[in-house]
């Protein structure tokens, strides 16, 4: 069976090829946005992975029964979570604790560290991620926003809380908002780090700036007791805030934000492949804009802003979710399901649409589960009771 048609017996309502990209419809530069032209129902969602003219389709909800079982509740915003090796997990909160989920699955009440964050606007404590070999080392990287600027810092986890040991980058600007905060390891075990431009976009196309990038860390640098100087790997971010590498390919998928109001027209959030040397435009061209190929397009386009924030690609086996890109929205209330062969997006499936809230990341447990954090008490959503939570679902067998 292909995977599309593996793909559609399964999720009952998945994006016909016809709705997923249509070419005969015109292409919709950036400067061409025009309020009046959006829908309001369904997300029209724009498939830049073809050559031209970009696809439109538009997605519509995953009809499957899941079961979604409740890990945790009564958190206060968290924003990363990274499982323990013998069981449980560490959660970050972004008024600055980290919390333990227990190996039985129990939230320890008392946080397991307290970081001196500055949480406001979009700021505060975020990303989180263990050392490649944590099992024998026990370090932890934690990214935040402090007085000064955003910190990238080395901690060791003792088996009962977390203690510092380095500071490691301080030379990120802050904003109220856009400081992004995605931190993961990546190919020959680097430590990448998705900057934001803290709201001052020009940022983001200054070559001196470490703001609106992709970053990079050698082992030899995060482990070290030095501040690093990264590599820069990509530029031209807005907010990237989620990203992980295709499994058999090893490319580089990373969420950004598209504008909100007040830095451009609502909406264009996308998806990119980041590569190397890569200018993905922001500030000077938004959507699919590429300027006569100065800079590179996303793979896909959502015109209708969905805010996308943490993803991950699904590596266990044998379900019928194996190998796509899941993405975590907040104003979009919603996870995405995208399919991809190579950097083409096969499909787009929304799941749990305005079901639970804002979403802040989803990540894959090491049992298989896709275990997603809900982000309706930072101010922008509507708590109801136990949020703020993480909620775990089996994908369903192949
Ligand atoms: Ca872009």
């Amino acid at each position: 069976m292909s995977r599309v048609a593996a793909l559609a017996s399964v999720t009952v309502t998945t994006l016909s090829p016809a709705l997923a990209v249509n070419a005969a419809a015109a292409p919709l530069r950036a400067s061409a946005y025009r309020p009046d032209s959006r829908t309001s129902a369904a997300s029209l969602v724009y498939d830049c992975s073809r050559p031209t003219p970009c696809g439109v389709g538009r997605a519509r909800p995953s009809a499957t029964r899941l079961r979604v079982r409740t890990l945790a509740e009564g958190l206060d915003i968290p924003w990363d979570i990274a499982f323990l090796p013998h069981g449980g997990g560490l959660v970050t909160e972004r008024p600055g604790t980290v919390r333990l989920i227990k190996r039985g699955g129990r939230l320890q009440k008392a946080p397991v560290a307290r970081i001196p964050v500055v949480a406001v606007g979009e700021g505060g404590l975020l990303g989180l991620v263990l050392d490649p070999d944590f099992t024998s080392n026990r370090l932890v990287y934690l990214y935040y926003t402090s007085a000064t600027g955003m910190r990238l810092e080395r901690w060791r986890w003792t088996g009962r809380q977390l203690v510092p040991q380095a500071l490691l980058i301080d030379s990120i600007r802050a904003g109220n908002v856009h400081d992004s905060g995605r931190i993961e390891f990546g190919p020959q075990h680097r430590l990448y780090v998705a900057t934001g431009d803290s709201g001052d976009p020009p940022l983001a196309q200054d070559p001196t700036s470490l703001n609106g990038k992709f970053l990079a860390l050698t082992p030899a640098q995060y482990r070290g007791n030095q501040i690093a100087t990264p590599e820069i790997v990509a530029m031209g971010l807005r907010n990237p805030q989620g990203f992980d590498w295709q499994p058999g390919t090893g490319a580089l998928v990373a969420n950004d934000h598209g504008p909100s109001g007040f830095d451009g027209p609502e909406g264009y959030d996308e998806v990119n492949v980041i590569t190397r040397g890569g200018n993905y435009g922001w500030p000077n061209v938004i959507g699919d804009d590429t300027d006569h190929g100065l800079f590179l397009p996303p793979i896909r386009l959502y015109v209708e802003p969905i805010a996308p924030s943490g993803a991950t690609f699904l590596r266990h086996r044998g379900t019928a979710w194996t190998g796509d890109y899941v993405l975590a929205a907040l104003r979009g209330s919603e996870l995405r399901r995208l399919s991809m062969r190579g950097g083409r997006v096969l499909s787009d499936v929304p799941m749990f649409r305005n079901r639970y809230g804002r979403l802040r990341t989803v990540r894959e447990a090491p049992n298989g589960e896709l275990c997603i954090l809900t982000s309706n008490r930072d101010g922008r959503g509507t708590p109801t009771a136990g949020d703020d939570k993480i909620l775990c679902v089996k994908p369903p067998r192949a």
